[in-house]
């Protein structure tokens, strides 16, 4: 039946962001209507900090792919909702564009890279980042990052993510393996096929960190100050 767009409006309103989640996907599937409500909601939000319900509402409407959805978004949020701050001139809109749209096997490629990037030409060049540069990395850079990644996750994915996981887990590295599905038993999980490329993966799961050269650098990224605020 038609469902009540009045009645979805107060609920996105008021709920809880585990009622939020799914009332928002049912303005989308509304139709128009159901769409401006979700378009009101995110514009009086833009004044607070982005969460993961900001980026939920605006992955729903970049689904939508009608006129009225993709004028507004280009109109009000060229961006996204994240602030794409970078002290050395990044441009991270590539990463979300790709995040934004779930792409989370480009988006984690791509990341590695802007890391790469923070490090310089040789890094870029070399693919991977050396653990011992990256207490240099500007806080702003990867906070972008990771909130990018949290807040088009629903909250699963990020740097602070695995930090909090980690450090709930007592440092203990090979905890944390298990618990974001790095490594079953004995086996570390295959690059790429092996991991989960979408949000049934486990929380903290993504961004990934090749452990190839060992956990300096993940060490590294996990105490850097972004993240002691
Ligand atoms: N890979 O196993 N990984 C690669 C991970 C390990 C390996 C890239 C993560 C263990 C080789 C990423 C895990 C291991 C290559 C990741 C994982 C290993 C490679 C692409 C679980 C063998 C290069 C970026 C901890 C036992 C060959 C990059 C190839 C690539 C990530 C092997 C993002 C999280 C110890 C040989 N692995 N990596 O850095 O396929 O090359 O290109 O961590």
């Amino acid at each position: 039946e038609h469902p009540d767009i009045a009645e979805l409006e107060s609920q996105l309103t008021t709920g809880s962001e585990k009622t939020q989640l799914p009332v928002m996907a049912q303005l989308q599937a509304a139709g128009a209507d159901g769409c401006q409500v979700l378009q009101r909601f995110l514009l009086n939000r833009r004044q607070d900090v982005a969460t993961f319900i900001d980026g939920r509402g605006y992955e729903l409407l970049l689904q939508t792919e009608t006129d009225e959805t993709q004028t507004f978004l280009q109109e009000n949020f060229p961006a996204g909702v994240v602030a794409l701050n970078s002290e050395v001139g990044a441009d991270y809109l590539p990463l979300q564009k790709l995040l934004a749209r779930q792409q989370f096997e480009e988006a984690d490629r791509l990341t590695l890279h802007k890391l790469c990037e923070l490090e310089g030409p040789v890094a870029v060049k070399r693919k991977w980042i050396y653990f011992t540069q990256i207490e240099q990395f500007p806080i702003s850079d990867l906070q972008t990052m990771d909130r990018l990644w949290f807040v088009h996750s629903e909250g699963k994915f990020g740097f602070s993510v695995q930090r909090q996981l980690w450090l709930s887990l007592g440092r203990n590295w090979e905890a944390l393996w298990s618990k974001i599905d790095w490594r079953t038993g004995r086996d570390w999980t295959r690059y790429p096929d092996g991991f989960t490329w979408d949000l049934t993966a486990p929380k903290g799961h993504l961004p990934l960190s090749n452990q190839l050269r060992g956990v300096q650098v993940m060490n590294a990224l996990l105490n850097h100050p972004a993240w002691k605020s």
